[in-house]
């Protein structure tokens, strides 16, 4: 299944400079806001928001989003690739990242509702 990292700097929302990290789980891109570069992960974990899903196309995005519309700013890719599920639970989803920057095992792990942290797995 893929994945993908959008660098996305937001104009006007209170979240600022932030990592989408979105993967294709469930038919959509489930997606998580990080609050670092993914790699971070292997130094400490890192905070991630679970983020509303968006639909497959969304995959590919880059550019600009408009004002007015939500997230308004840029988004660049900052990483791409494929991924395994090695396994996944209601709180803790293990993955196995194969992309250009981010690979090897991390792992998921709800701390609160949306509230999740990325660590190395
Ligand atoms: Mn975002």
């Amino acid at each position: 299944m893929r994945f993908v990292v959008q660098q996305h700097n937001p104009k006007y929302e209170v979240r600022g400079l932030h990592w989408d990290l979105r993967m294709e789980m469930d038919g959509v891109l489930k997606t998580w806001a990080l609050a670092k570069e993914p790699v971070k992960a292997f130094d400490a974990p890192v905070p991630a928001d679970q983020i509303d899903d968006k639909d497959l196309g969304y995959l590919s995005f880059e550019g600009i989003i408009p004002e007015g519309e939500p997230g308004a700013g840029s988004v660049a890719i900052w990483d791409r690739g494929t991924y395994l599920l090695k396994d996944r639970v209601a709180d803790q989803i293990n993955l196995l990242f194969q992309g250009r920057r981010v690979k090897g095992v991390f792992v998921l792990k709800r701390v609160e509702g949306k509230k999740w942290l990325l660590a190395r797995g």
